[in-house]
């Protein structure tokens, strides 16, 4: 058979939803800018998962938000489970956030010195999270985890630090060995520009597996400085730990003077009040804050013990300062967000209302004969096409990549905006209503009807 040269011809030659599947996501106006974008910044990005390297094509240029949804350049609407990639469990342009940063802003936008708010906040997570007997606050979740690791290490004079594979701990150089998030979705596990030894006391092993971790430790006595883990991984798609694991990698610390770093960034108040560790009741010795707490302003905070926290710079030798820590415009977001989250049920009516629309997904994809997992904890969740659950990165990477882009492509036409990588979360705000689920209900069914196996 000759190959079709003409290429308008060779769109004509594949079937009709194909063609769909690849027809551009992004509007005309949006392509526009992205190309413009593209021109000044790096993937016309500032954070590379949004450049939507692995569903092809330009993401949207988002202009506004409000409740569940964002419109973009072209006006098209989409209802939103990226949600700024966690932090907005409110929804868009919450009313009293909003005017909570009206208010702050027109205090002035920062000072560089001591102010109520920051004071209020961490006195707040301290309160939700009773590990975190003093707080610190810092702008990123990369500079939260960074800081704790640094601490972790200046607190035991110890160098080598185990992670696991697929989970993410923002782009301290350090920390981007195996990484997950935005470095796995472009197989970019380990950076470049990463010195040998920096990556060299970093040890990655497979999330939920607790026989390599007794295996480090064994291989390295007295040598580890700190364990850091997604207590819920949610950077390799959304992984949930084994019952043994949290408690295991808590004994192991224990018996070998090691300190346990929960990074939840991603799971603080997003699965539960607090975190993950007050579900499954391990007590880690820091914790790494995010997202949430700064509802969807640049806040972010570590903590933990007051004799390792102390070791920090004024009070010891760790150092670790920000130009934009507390700043109050942006703590007066996190104050206001958490405030809304503080009320009585919050997560719990939020995690049924999730699982009811899970349930809903689930259904559908058995009516079609697509194998699907789906993963919830609390008010953030995880799908992948995978006749097997998911429990750790190689099992997140040996799902059906292929079904999960032309799902997620099709679920993106019919304006349902989820993550554009298998290896992100996905998240649930307050204010998805109902019609928001039956909306999303709607297109899991119209794409996955066109995704079915054939019977
Ligand atoms: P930031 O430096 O991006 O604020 O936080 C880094 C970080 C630390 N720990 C966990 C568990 C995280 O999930 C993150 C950042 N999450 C990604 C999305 N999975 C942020 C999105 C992006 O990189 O653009």
């Amino acid at each position: 058979m000759s190959r079709i040269r003409n290429p308008r011809l060779a769109r004509l030659s594949k079937p009709a939803d194909a063609q769909a599947a690849e027809r551009p996501i992004a509007g005309p106006r949006s392509r526009r800018l992205f190309a413009r974008a593209s021109a000044v910044l790096p993937g016309g990005v500032n954070s590379p998962v949004r450049a939507w390297k692995r569903l092809g094509g330009e993401p949207p240029t988002i202009v506004r938000g409000k409740g569940a949804r964002i419109e973009d350049a072209d006006g098209r609407t989409y209802i939103d489970y990226v949600l700024s990639w966690g932090p907005l469990i409110l929804g868009h342009a919450h009313p009293q956030v909003v005017a909570a940063v009206r208010a702050a802003a027109g205090h002035g936008l920062g000072f560089g010195a001591p102010t109520t708010g920051e004071t209020e906040l961490a006195e707040l997570l301290r309160s939700a999270l009773p590990s975190m007997e003093k707080v610190r606050l810092v702008s990123s979740g990369t500079e939260a985890c960074m800081s704790a690791l640094r601490l972790a290490r200046a607190a035991t004079k110890r160098e080598i630090v185990i992670k696991c594979d697929g989970c993410y701990h923002g782009h301290s150089d350090p920390l981007l060995v195996a990484a997950g998030s935005g470095c796995a979705t472009l197989n970019t596990p380990d950076s470049s520009g990463v010195p040998a030894a920096f990556s060299a006391t970093t040890i990655s092993i497979p999330f939920n597996d607790l026989v390599a971790a007794e295996r480090v430790f064994a291989a390295n006595p007295g040598a580890v400085a700190a364990v850091i883990v997604e207590p819920v991984a949610g950077n390799m798609g959304l992984v949930l730990p084994r019952p043994e694991w949290l408690p295991g990698l808590r004994a192991l610390c224990d018996a070998h003077g090691s300190v346990l770093i929960f990074d939840e960034v991603m799971t603080g108040f997003r699965v539960a009040w607090g975190g993950w560790q007050n579900v499954c009741g391990v007590r880690p010795d820091l914790t790494c804050l995010g997202k949430v707490i700064g509802g969807g302003l640049p806040v972010a905070a570590y903590g933990g013990r007051r004799e390792i926290m102390d070791l920090l710079a004024p009070l010891g030798g760790c150092y670790q300062a920000g130009t934009l820590s507390g700043n109050p415009v942006a703590v007066a977001a996190g104050l206001a967000t958490l405030k809304q989250c503080a009320q009585p049920g919050f997560y719990e009516i939020e995690s049924t209302r999730l699982t009811l629309m899970l349930l809903g997904f689930s259904s559908l994809a058995q009516e079609y004969g697509l194998p699907m997992q789906f993963a919830q904890a609390g008010l953030m969740w995880g799908y992948a096409f995978s006749s097997t659950p998911i429990t750790d990165y190689a099992s997140a990477a040996a799902a059906d990549l292929d079904r999960w882009r032309t799902f997620c492509r099709g679920m993106l036409q019919e304006r349902i905006y989820l993550a554009p990588s298998p290896f992100e979360a996905a998240f649930w705000s307050s204010a998805h209503d109902r019609r928001a689920v039956a909306a999303t209900l709607a297109a899991a069914g119209k794409v996955l009807k066109r995704m079915q196996s054939p019977q």
